[in-house]
């Protein structure tokens, strides 16, 4: 969707913003709602901001989304002050609107709302500094144990069913079956691969069933370029993208991250041979990820860790191949075949993975003291 710039303008300026707004173009590189940089000024002051229209074909309940972000980000900073932090940096801020609320909804029916805008870090979309990926290990573990006492029933569930592998499975059959574009044909090795994995998507689900694995309030999309990096410090700074957070698994935040960091090819690389998953990452990463969360997790959940990466890989994967054959209605795409692309390399790494294994859990073990 592209908004004009006098729409966008329009939403920027429904919401208490300091100064007149002097710049706006579109950034980052998420997948899902649309975001744009502002720059407002007065006397001679900036002051910028982040203004994103939320993915409303994705998320159904945007009244209740926002009240997650808002009850989340508030939660979030007062452990921020109380530990010396700076809330303005450490957590998302939402600006109201200048009637108040948290979101604008204007009259084409699009939703928007402002967070200020976090400076002097960064979002990566690759790991550069092997340091940098302990860190953000380190803030996604102390992210479980930081929301442990945070009211879970009190979150809406923004997207029923996110990280319910077998569920998505169902959906990803039936889309083969139905073939709307007329493109199973050409994707029959990939279709099967998932096919041959189904046994193994029900292992999360059965364990909470039977009470052994615990669900947590988890972030649910820990990728690289949901955390913000500080530019001076080169400490994780601020955990972002809090659309999905709701009951989950603490290892599939883990999963998630590391499929997407410790991958030595970008998401959507077209040549295959570029994929892995790289060792020397994903043991910084479980560092930091143990250190940060310990104490908090159960000896289940860090026996499960090597499966929750190859879980968030594989339904990533089978995500990504249900999308290229519904005519890529979920994920932004740049261009043609992207959402197979980026199938691929997912499946890709969870063939790695596959062959890892025992070096993973051989990390595992080293670190979980
Ligand atoms: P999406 O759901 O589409 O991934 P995100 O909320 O992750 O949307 O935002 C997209 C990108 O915008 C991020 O990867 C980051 O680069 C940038 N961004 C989002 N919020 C902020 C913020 N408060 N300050 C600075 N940059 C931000
Ligand atoms: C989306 O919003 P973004 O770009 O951070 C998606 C994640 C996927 C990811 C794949 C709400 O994340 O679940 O893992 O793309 N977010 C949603 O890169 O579906
Ligand atoms: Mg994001």
């Amino acid at each position: 969707m592209n908004h004009s710039k006098e729409q966008i303008l329009k939403a920027a300026n429904a919401f208490a913003l300091k100064g007149q707004i002097k710049s706006c173009r579109v950034y980052g590189s998420g997948h899902i709602n649309h975001t744009f940089f502002l720059i407002c000024e007065e006397n001679g002051q900036e002051y910028s901001y982040i203004l994103q229209q939320i993915n409303h074909i994705v998320f159904k309940d945007i009244e209740g989304l926002m009240q997650n972000i808002k009850k989340v980000t508030l939660f979030l900073r007062h452990q921020i002050i109380e530990n010396h932090g700076n809330p303005d940096r450490e957590t998302l801020n939402l600006i109201p609107t200048k009637n108040g609320k948290n979101y604008y909804q204007d009259s084409e029916g699009y939703y928007w709302r402002v967070y200020l805008f976090i400076s002097h870090a960064t979002c990566y979309n690759k790991v550069e500094k092997p340091e940098d990926f302990y860190q953000v290990g380190k803030a996604f573990g102390k992210f479980q144990c930081l929301l442990e006492n945070f009211p879970a029933d009190e979150l809406v569930e923004t997207i029923p069913n996110f990280h319910n592998t077998p569920a998505r499975f169902v959906t990803f059959q039936n889309v083969v079956e139905k073939d709307v574009m007329g493109r199973a044909s050409q994707v029959q090795k990939e279709i099967h691969f998932i096919r041959e994995r189904e046994k193994e998507m029900s292992l999360a689900l059965s364990l909470q069933k039977q009470g052994k694995l615990p669900l947590r309030v988890s972030h649910n999309d820990t990728k690289l370029n949901n955390i913000m990096i500080d530019d001076t410090t080169r400490q994780a700074l601020c955990i972002i993208d809090l659309d999905t957070i709701m009951p989950g698994f603490s290892i599939f935040d883990y999963g998630d991250s590391i499929r997407f960091g410790a991958n030595t090819a970008k998401e959507d690389e077209k040549d295959l041979s570029k994929v892995s998953l790289s060792l020397p990452l994903f043991e910084i990463y479980t560092k930091g990820f143990l250190e940060g969360s310990k104490g908090c997790l159960k000896e289940v959940e860090i026996e499960l860790l090597p499966y929750g990466a190859k879980m968030m890989t594989l339904e990533c994967g089978m995500r990504f191949l249900t999308d290229y054959l519904e005519g890529d209605i979920y994920f932004h795409v740049s261009k043609k075949e992207h959402n197979l692309d980026r199938c691929r390399t997912q499946l890709a790494l969870v063939a790695d993975i596959e062959k890892k294994w025992t070096d993973m859990k051989t990390i595992i073990q080293k670190y979980k003291n």
